[in-house]
């Protein structure tokens, strides 16, 4: 404990301000081109102990949906360094400085070793079979009782593949489960809905090539400098060479916003009516594409009246930005000739994020800019697997992209899977809006939460910590073992993790490549695919799922995924290490792959046709008299999500070590608070006293919280409001109110 009463240690304000100058100037164009002097693009020499090397291992970087491709440092059975692979065309050798430091993440303190038992408020370390058979009798039990609809499973888009796959097997094939769904419901199960409603299925129609291609760009609640680094790079190499229209719309004024031709901060909440009234700009102004509208989409006259009102005069006052400026941006859209649209988490992370997801869709569709070079709408995937949970069924759809309730597509994959049909369970349901739900009315009482710290990252934190300890029985399956999660369980199953296993990840562009195995797993630790057979095979499924490698699971989703929008029917191990990863759809054995989806214009609907969708706005957090400020949650570069991994690098501790928060210098001396002061921060559902860091990067009446900070989770601030379409929560945008603080002070 620091005399902050915070249990971290504590960050040096001068170790800060390196950092924060290091991100955003760092990221200003000068440093960035001037080599190797921004610590985001830091030389992977410096954090390594590259001479020690004793072999190099082919591999993909363990972070975020860019998917990088690595070289992993060996030494005996410990990593000691990581460097970028040169000829690898997402990176070129290029790591960000998470892709750098994360060898320093697996030969840590706080590893899952062994099962372990609960009795009660201690750990009992036991042997797999006692670990494997407690828990598939408390399965069993749950599953003879209602019908599968008492057990959950709960996972992650940071396993492989292979695991989600057959999770998903077993999930749904054998289980027959409904509550089935993965961390994919918090990051962007609102970019898949919004794909599923106007083109007919999900599935990012975009290469990273089209972003240097595009010559305007959108980029929408994405901080991309900060959390894509590498795809930043590579856009900002592209603005300076071809000079680009980028607009970037988002409240903060982030790293990202420094490149941008034109920073639109809208006021939080209100992209629908931006967006609504940039369409209406693009149609008034005849700006749009008649040719492409009649021949491949669905509901341009309807969506033409219904945006009629939304001028850009009436816009502005609510979006809080100028009316001219919105119409500089369409304008600059409409009359591109390849305009793409990069989207994150600051849209998919809202009550109505599908239907703003729609809007995004309808710009490229009715200005034409879908399937041709530099164009589309490019949902940028947060985490290593984001995309591979997706084409798995880790989502609302079934392996494969499949529509969950179409009949043709259960039959296939049931005949595929040797499973009768109606073993698949009628509806599916989203972990926050649904089985959240279901375990506090007590209806689900059995949970198994693999590759997840929900106690952290979901909404409402207190109101879920009751619903864990709700639960009759709960299984945490995680590499680490002192997650905030794994407090609340009954036992605790040890993973082995990236690095320590091989298999392949997704990227945010479809590019499958290959994850290896380096090191071996600490202890006993155990693949997450490794374990899912063992509890297959316990509960009488072994038939199904007689795997003895990642391999060997990979071969056989190739055949499910044959004929699907995610067909890898054409990949091996082996061709997707000598081509450098591949794109799906790769449905041959000689096909290299697709750069980008939609080319032929024909849209996996009935009728071919993309939808033109428009729903009303809904009203979003606001501030209010008693509630006076707005917060907004978001990432910082150091950290990862709820900081399992980057809360174990000393580099990272040593530089953001303590939760803090940023507030305008307005605000600031409006109440009397200076850099680095205590600052209580009270919403309706809770609240929190943290560090005040004063900066321009905030607007007044606007602070922002990084989630990462798991002694102080911004989500107890956060109640429970999730978007109807996708299921998916609000955990960007609370009203609040401020003052002075005193540490400690709850
Ligand atoms: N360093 C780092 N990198 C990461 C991660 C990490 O934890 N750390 N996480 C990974 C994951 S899982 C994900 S999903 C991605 C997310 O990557 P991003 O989408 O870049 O993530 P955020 O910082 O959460 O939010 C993006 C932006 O949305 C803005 N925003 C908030 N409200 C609104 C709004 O109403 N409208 C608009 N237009 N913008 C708004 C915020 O100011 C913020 O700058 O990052 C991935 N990369
Ligand atoms: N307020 C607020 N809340 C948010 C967000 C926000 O912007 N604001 N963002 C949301 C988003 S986009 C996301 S993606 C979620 C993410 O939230 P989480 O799903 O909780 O993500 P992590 O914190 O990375 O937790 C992943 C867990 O998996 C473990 N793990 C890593 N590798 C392996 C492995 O190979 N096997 C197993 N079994 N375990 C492994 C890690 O130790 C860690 O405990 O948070 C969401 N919550
Ligand atoms: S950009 Fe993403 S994938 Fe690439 S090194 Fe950084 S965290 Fe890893
Ligand atoms: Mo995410």
């Amino acid at each position: 404990m620091s005399a902050d009463g915070f249990p971290d240690t504590p960050l040096s304000r001068r170790a800060f301000l390196r950092w924060g100058m290091a991100a955003g100037l760092g990221l200003a164009w000068g440093a960035l081109f001037a080599g190797g002097c921004s610590r985001l693009f830091q030389s992977p020499l410096e954090a390594a102990a590259v001479d020690q090397v004793e072999r190099w291992v082919y591999s993909t970087c363990g972070f975020c949906g860019i998917g990088c491709a690595v070289w992993l440092g060996v030494k005996g059975n410990r990593l000691v360094a990581v460097k970028g692979v040169a000829e690898y065309p997402v990176n070129r050798g290029l790591l960000c400085v998470k892709g750098i430091y994360q060898f320093k993440v697996v030969s840590v303190p706080g590893r899952a070793e062994y099962p372990l038992l609960r009795r009660g408020s201690a750990w009992e370390r036991v042997t797999w079979d006692e670990a494997l058979d407690k828990v598939c009798n408390a399965f069993r039990r749950y599953l003879d009782r209602s019908h599968a609809d008492s057990l959950a499973i709960y996972h992650s888009s940071q396993i492989l593949l292979e695991e989600d796959y057959i999770l998903a097997k077993l999930g749904r094939g054998a289980l027959g489960l409904r509550h089935f769904d993965s961390n994919s419901s918090l990051c962007l199960s609102s970019a898949v809905e919004g794909y599923v409603l106007s083109f007919g299925s999900d599935g990012q129609p975009v290469s990273f090539p089209d972003v240097e291609k595009a010559d305007c760009l959108l980029l929408i609640g994405t901080n991309m400098a900060e959390n894509h680094p590498i795809l930043f790079y590579r856009l900002v190499r592209a603005v300076r060479k071809r000079k680009p229209y980028v607009a970037v719309i988002d409240p903060r004024r982030t790293p990202t916003a420094e490149i941008a031709t034109r920073h639109l901060a809208v006021r939080p909440g209100t992209d629908m009516d931006l967006l609504k009234a940039m369409i209406q700009v693009i149609i008034t102004e005849k700006l749009f594409n008649p040719a492409f509208v009649e021949a491949h989409t669905k509901g341009f006259s309807e969506l033409a009246e219904r945006v009629r009102k939304y001028t850009p005069e009436s816009v502005a006052p609510r979006a809080g930005v100028g009316a001219e400026e919105i119409r500089e941006v369409a304008r600059a859209f409409g009359r591109s000739t390849a305009g793409l649209i990069a989207w994150g988490a600051g849209v998919n992370q809202s009550t109505e994020a599908t239907a703003t997801v729609n809007l995004i869709n309808n710009l490229c569709l009715i200005t034409g800019n879908v399937g041709r070079p530099g164009t589309g709408p490019l949902s940028l995937a947060g985490q290593c697997a984001s995309l591979s949970v997706r084409e798995a069924g880790g989502t609302k759809t079934l392996p494969g992209m499949r529509p969950f309730d179409d009949e043709g597509a259960r039959r296939e994959l049931a005949r595929l899977w040797g499973v009768p049909q109606d073993r698949f369970p009628k509806k599916t349901a989203s972990f926050p809006s649904e089985t959240f739900k279901a375990i506090e009315e007590g209806k689900v009482k059995a949970l198994w939460i693999i590759g997840s710290n929900p106690a952290v990252s979901m909404p409402d934190t207190n109101r879920f910590k009751a619903v864990l300890r709700k639960l009759d029985f709960l299984v945490v399956q995680d590499c680490y073992r002192d997650t905030e999660t794994a407090r609340f369980a009954h036992v605790l199953l040890p993973a082995a993790m990236w690095a320590e296993k091989d298999g392949t990840f997704t990227n945010s562009e479809r590019r499958v490549n290959l994850v290896r195995k380096a090191v071996d797993p600490p202890g006993q630790a155990k693949p997450d695919w490794a374990i899912c057979v063992l509890v297959a095979e316990r509960l009488g499924f072994g038939s199904l799922f007689r795997f003895r490698s990642s391999e060997e699971i990979f071969n056989e989703w190739r055949r499910v995924s044959a004929g699907t929008i995610p067909d890898m029917s054409g990949m091996t191990y082996d061709r997707i290490r000598r081509l450098g990863g591949i794109q799906w759809p790769c449905p041959a054995a000689d096909s290299r792959g697709t750069a980008r989806l939609y080319a032929t214009r024909r849209f996996p609907t009935k009728d071919g046709r993309a939808r033109l969708l428009i729903a009303p706005a809904k009203k979003t957090a606001t501030p209010n008299d008693e509630y006076p400020f707005l917060l907004l949650t978001g990432r910082i570069l150091q950290h990862w999500l709820t900081g399992t991994k980057t809360r174990r690098i000393p580099e990272v501790r040593a530089e953001v070590g303590v939760p803090f928060v940023e507030i305008s210098p307005d605000d600031a001396r409006r109440l009397g608070v200076r850099n680095w002061d205590p600052l209580h921060i009270e919403s309706r559902h809770g609240s929190v006293t943290v560090r005040a860091r004063i900066t321009t990067r905030v607007v007044p009446g606007q602070l922002f919280y990084p989630f990462h900070f798991w002694t102080l989770p911004a989500n107890l601030l956060i109640p429970l409001a999730t978007d109807p379409l996708s299921g998916q929560p609000d955990v960007k945008r609370i009203a609040i109110r401020v003052r002075r603080g005193e540490l400690g002070e709850p």
